[in-house]
């Protein structure tokens, strides 16, 4: 197939990337470094260093003999969206392309102003991009399990029947997201599901979890290929904000009462998912929901796990808990459904204790590179 990686210099684009890549597809990789350019503005940079994207793409070449197409611009800008899916005419699109920091989207206005216009308008042009040029592309689009929020009832996967008064129907899955970030994902998906019931898309929407890991199969090949790895309060999420907190010697910084729970998945099952999904296209005229993780945790089980990796390696790991700048449930039920990529064939790579201590290894190569300043959160709900 042709794909377009949307968003392919981030944390998940550029394994996905060389992922689709190795297994002989035909990929472009387009981003316009606006990660990079918020990670500088707001002192969150990556552990290391990381090529830019037309490096990478070289690299990977260079490497792995499978050769990637690299688009450098901004996707919220119409014409060079639209454009792109003329000249390429994608079988499928991987829309990683938005501003994905919950506590960026909520340090102040300019802040959420831009992540409201970049993340719609990207959608926006995808799905005109696909109507105008390419119709029977498959648009596999990445939305949260934040969408969902934490409902006192089960968790569906993206739908929910409902009877009312004696009549039944099926809608989306009540959504009360946490951040305008996690908000943003909830309005790209009604915008979807307008364009697909009136137009005949086709449309992936996975609701996913926060991702952990540092390998994948093409990352292991050579170091230039890492994907960029962030610990801070802005971009780093939990688990590898906690694992570099470990390797610092920095009590683990468990927000409130830490009975908070999500969804969880690593890096490796990431790349999985997108490929069976990709495998297997969602029909015409539908939009498919699947939530993507593996393992529900509460923020004190994974500090929990954390230590106990991290003291098998005689780290002391401490655990402290410490304010909670968000505004969310810090003890509550939750138990979301998660079959539909199992069944498509999803191995899991479970969180075991074998999984962090290698992750930990990794991290304490770069130990002197960890900025204590980038920890403690420098965001808060208001
Ligand atoms: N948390 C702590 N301590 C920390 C960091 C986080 O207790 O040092 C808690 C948070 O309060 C939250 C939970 O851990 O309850 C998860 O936080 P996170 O920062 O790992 O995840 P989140 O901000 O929700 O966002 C991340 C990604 C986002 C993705 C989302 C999936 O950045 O792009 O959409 O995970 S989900 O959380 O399921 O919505």
């Amino acid at each position: 197939m042709r794909i377009l990686i949307l968003g392919a210099d981030g944390y998940l684009g550029w394994p996905t990337t060389m992922d689709l890549a190795a297994k002989g597809h035909d990929v472009v990789a387009v981003d316009n470094y606006l990660r990079r350019t918020i990670a500088e503005d707001t002192d969150s940079e990556a552990l290391y260093k990381t090529p830019n994207l037309i490096e990478r793409g070289k690299i990977f070449e260079e490497v792995s003999g499978h050769k990637v197409d690299v688009e450098i611009g901004d996707l919220s800008d119409a014409d060079f969206c639209l454009g792109l899916f003329e000249k390429y005419k994608p079988d499928a699109v991987v829309h990683y392309a938005e501003q994905p920091s919950a506590p960026y989207s909520m340090r102040g206005f300019s802040e959420a102003q831009m992540t409201l216009n970049n993340n719609l308008n990207v959608t926006f042009n995808v799905i005109w991009g696909a109507i105008q040029h390419a119709p029977e592309c498959h648009i596999i689009k990445l939305g949260t399990m934040g969408e969902y929020g934490t409902p006192n009832i089960d968790i569906e996967e993206g739908w929910l029947e409902i009877e009312h008064k004696g009549r039944k129907d099926k809608f989306l899955f009540p959504r009360a997201a946490g951040s305008l970030y996690h908000t943003t994902k909830v309005l790209d998906t009604d915008m979807m599901w307008f364009y697909v019931r009136t137009y005949g898309l086709r449309m992936t929407d996975l609701m996913q979890g926060p991702v952990y890991g540092l390998e994948s199969t093409e990352i292991d090949m050579d170091e230039r290929l890492r994907t960029m790895f962030n610990y801070d309060d802005i971009f780093g999420t939990a688990v590898n904000r906690f694992l570099v907190q470990a390797v610092a010697g920095i009590p683990l910084t468990v927000y409130g009462k830490g009975g908070q729970t999500r969804g969880y998945l690593n890096l490796k099952d990431t790349l999985q998912c997108i490929s069976l999904a990709a495998d297997s296209p969602a029909d015409k005229g539908e939009l498919r929901i699947m939530n993507q993780f593996t393992e529900q945790f509460s923020v004190n089980e994974l500090a929990e796990r954390v230590k106990e990796a991290g003291d098998s390696l005689g780290l002391n790991v401490q655990v402290k808990s410490i304010p909670n700048p968000r505004k969310e449930m810090e003890d509550h039920y939750y138990n979301a459904a998660h079959s539909g990529l199992l069944e498509l064939g999803l191995e899991p790579n479970f969180m075991t204790k074998e999984v962090l201590v290698d992750m930990l290894k990794l991290i304490i190569e770069h130990k002197d590179d960890i900025s204590h300043d980038r920890i403690m959160p420098r965001v808060k709900w208001k």
